[in-house]
């Protein structure tokens, strides 16, 4: 069996949380990849609004085993509150929760470097969820990192001590003395309510399961336009969104990936700095924001709209080898006369590019659009293809041809009912 893979296209809030959700029955594993708190995956059924940050999307669904991969920049903090959180849900976390013993953990110090980072940076700043993500995978990478492992290693306080104290000189040469009394009584508590859980060499548990023939989805976090190597840099999140995470954040091979699900917004939102040519400024945005409820679902922050960027979201078909397409958040649209697509970018010496440029910050990016009618109606109670109006039809069928890739899910509402499934 081969291991499908589910990525946001765009900078994230796509609606990835509700597809896994109404993918999930035809999965006996989901497992997150990379990223950790700073994510939001939105899940709406049975009236009730769920919020995840860390803890994978199958988890509502008893007979799906979750995975935190290895992947993952895990805080226990947010881990006890998420956990918390579920409990009155009768979602037995203890025994369809797995956590990758390489998953890094993020430690009280490195939420305060964010942030410090973040002030540091004055104007400049990449408007970071301040969770700690940067730092974390900083050590990561630096070869410094704490990991779920570590936690029953016998050496624990040991190893967090060092870590801690080099961040406190960090810190402290950026003007900051932090108390941690109270935050490392939190982490610490946490790291222990952590033991109830199944630590395991997840890499092992994915391969297994590929073995017996098990279906297994691979649920990204963010946007591939926030992906380390190919994203906006600097204005990007550290982990790498795009298809290849999943392999290297799961311990699995290339030859393992099956389809690649590429979601995208009938629009586009950003939140957080840096660039986005087709951000709105007008009532059109605003109506966006409103009608969609575009607001940060770990931090509240309003998130910046805009029209469909169509360079962008090839170049993010190319990198993650997008096979299958769903368009989310179709109804935020019904209200609008014509809708905009964004074909090509002008650039301030005249020429016109659909390439995802090196810099978008270097340009002044002028969006070239082509406008396209409007459905401008309900798409309430509609559950067939076949029903949707026709502009809608023709808006989804121009993307096909602009992008190449065809679009077999509509998500016409944020409940797991309102998804239309092309036949
Ligand atoms: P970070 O915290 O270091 O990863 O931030 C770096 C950039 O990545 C953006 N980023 C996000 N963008 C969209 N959604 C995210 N998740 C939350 C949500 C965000 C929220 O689902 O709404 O609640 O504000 C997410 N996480 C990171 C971030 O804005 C920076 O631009
Ligand atoms: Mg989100």
């Amino acid at each position: 069996m081969k291991v499908d893979v589910l990525l946001g296209l765009q900078w994230g809030d796509e609606g990835k949380g509700k597809i896994v959700d109404y993918l999930a029955k035809q999965y006996d594993v989901v497992a997150r990849f990379q990223g950790g708190p700073n994510a939001g995956h939105t899940l709406e059924f049975d009236g009730i609004k769920h919020v995840l940050h860390q803890i994978p999307s199958g988890i509502f669904h008893s007979h799906i085993r979750n995975i935190i991969g290895n992947g993952v920049v895990l805080d226990p903090v947010v881990f006890r509150r998420e956990i918390e959180g579920l409990q009155k849900y009768e979602v037995d976390v203890y025994k369809n929760l797995y956590i990758s013993k390489k998953a890094q953990l993020i430690l009280p110090t490195h939420r305060l470097l964010d942030a410090a980072y973040e002030r540091v940076k004055g104007a400049g700043k990449i408007g970071s969820t301040l969770k700690g993500i940067g730092p974390t995978y900083q050590d990561k990478i630096g070869r410094l990192g704490l990991r779920v492992g570590d936690i029953i290693s016998g050496r624990f306080d040991e190893k967090y001590q060092n870590l801690r104290n080099r961040h406190m000189q960090i810190l402290e040469q950026l003007g900051e003395k932090p108390d941690l009394d109270t935050l490392e009584k939190e982490f610490f508590s946490a790291t222990d309510f952590m033991q109830n859980f199944q630590f395991v060499e997840s890499e092992y548990m994915v391969n297994d399961e590929i073995t017996q023939g098990n279906r297994i989805l691979a649920e990204g976090a963010q946007g591939s336009l926030l992906d380390i190597d190919f994203g906006s840099y600097p204005f990007v999140t550290s982990s790498n969104t795009t298809a290849s995470g999943a392999c290297s954040g799961m311990g699995i091979a290339p030859r393992h990936i099956g389809e690649v699900f590429g979601i995208f917004k009938a629009y586009c939102t950003r939140v957080g700095s840096g660039p986005f040519p087709t951000e709105l400024f007008d009532a059109d945005g605003e109506l966006m924001r409103n009608v969609g409820n575009e607001f940060g679902s770990t931090t509240g922050r309003p998130r910046r709209c805009g029209w469909i960027d169509l360079p962008a979201l090839k170049y993010a078909i190319m990198i993650n080898g997008v096979t299958q397409l769903f368009m989310m958040k179709a109804d935020v649209l019904n209200e609008f006369e014509h809708i905009k697509a964004c074909t090509h970018y002008r650039l301030s010496d005249g020429t016109e590019t659909d390439i995802f440029p090196y810099e978008l910050t270097d340009h002044k990016i002028t969006p070239v659009y082509k406008s396209l009618p409007g459905w401008n109606c309900s798409l309430d109670g509609l559950t067939e293809y076949d029903q949707l109006p026709m502009a809608l039809v023709e808006y989804i069928a121009f993307l096909e041809e602009s992008l190449g890739v065809p679009v077999n899910i509509v998500s016409t509402g944020p409940d797991r009912t309102e998804t239309i499934i092309r036949k």
